[in-house]
């Protein structure tokens, strides 16, 4: 039996119209998944579903704000009458602000929180239910080396990605007796949009990531897709709790000393 193998299951994967969201769909779907996702309008939706289509891949998207209980309730209600019950879901759709923790207001500091730690929270709630019912069930968590470490001016980002951890750990451990796993996902600097700001060749932090990991690159997206495949399947039914850091090493290293 190929434990890896995803034939028959149902994935939700929040914001997964582009960046690392759309890579971990895209390697569901060719693990044999049904791949759903939703994103904040439907301009993105269409992107989306576009561009899975030009992989030869059909995706059903769906408009919902992951903050907005109401609209992701409603959503899910839609994707189990139109596609079926969810078997897996990625908590992907986050944001940063990199912002000075004294300059930052308190609106922005809610903001970072809502989207990327209360939404997890109001997606999760909204999907358990079926899976306690079936007594099955795979929910992967976005976290970050911010769910580990700081840095200067990403105070809200890294308070929210320390708290999905902990989340994580808590849906494990309230849910784990109907079979289902909860673990993270904590990708280190990848190629995405998200980080194009201090990606630019030649700016600080650019060389200051490429010293700090010993795999001596930025991640790419498609690093992260295998991880994301193995906690999605029955591969890691035995895997619970825990956060699967995709970093090249980063975690691990002091960091390569200036010439
Ligand atoms: P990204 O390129 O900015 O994509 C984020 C996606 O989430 C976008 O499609 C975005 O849509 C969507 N989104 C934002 N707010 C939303 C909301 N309220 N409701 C629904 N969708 C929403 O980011 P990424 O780099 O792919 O990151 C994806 C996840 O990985 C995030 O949770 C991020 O924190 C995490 N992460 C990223 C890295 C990295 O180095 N890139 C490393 C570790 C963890 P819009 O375009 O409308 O904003
Ligand atoms: C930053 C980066 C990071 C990455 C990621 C690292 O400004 O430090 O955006 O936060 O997004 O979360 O794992």
């Amino acid at each position: 039996m190929n434990q890896f193998d995803l034939t028959g299951k149902i994935a939700l994967v929040t914001g997964a119209s582009y960046g690392i969201g759309y890579a971990i769909a895209s390697g569901y779907a060719k693990a044999g998944a049904t791949i759903v996702f939703n994103d904040i309008n439907q301009e993105l939706v269409d992107k989306g579903i576009a561009a899975y289509a030009a992989e030869g891949m059909k995706a059903f998207g769906y408009v919902a704000d992951v903050t907005n209980e109401d609209q992701i309730n409603a959503m899910v209600a839609k994707i189990e009458k139109e596609v079926g019950s969810i078997d897996i879901l990625v908590n992907n759709a986050g944001i940063i602000k990199r912002i000075p923790m004294v300059e930052m207001t308190a609106a922005e500091f809610r903001q970072v929180i809502d989207i990327d730690l209360n939404g997890p929270f109001i997606v999760a709630k909204a999907v358990l239910p079926a899976m306690i019912a079936k007594k099955s069930g795979k929910i992967i968590n976005i976290c970050s080396m911010m769910s580990e470490l700081g840095r200067e001016t990403v105070s809200a980002y890294a308070a929210a990605k320390g708290g999905l951890k902990m989340l994580t750990k808590n849906i494990a451990s309230e849910y784990g007796e109907f079979n289902i796993q909860c673990n993270g996902l904590g990708p280190g600097y990848i190629e995405t949009p998200q980080t194009a700001p201090i990606r630019v060749p030649g700016h600080p932090f650019n060389e200051f990531i490429i010293a700090k990991t010993p795999a001596a690159r930025w991640g790419k997206t498609e690093d992260l897709v295998g991880p994301a495949v193995f906690l999605a399947s029955s591969a890691s039914d035995f895997v619970n709790g825990h956060v699967l850091y995709v970093d090249g090493g980063i975690l691990a290293y002091i960091g390569k000393q200036p010439k």
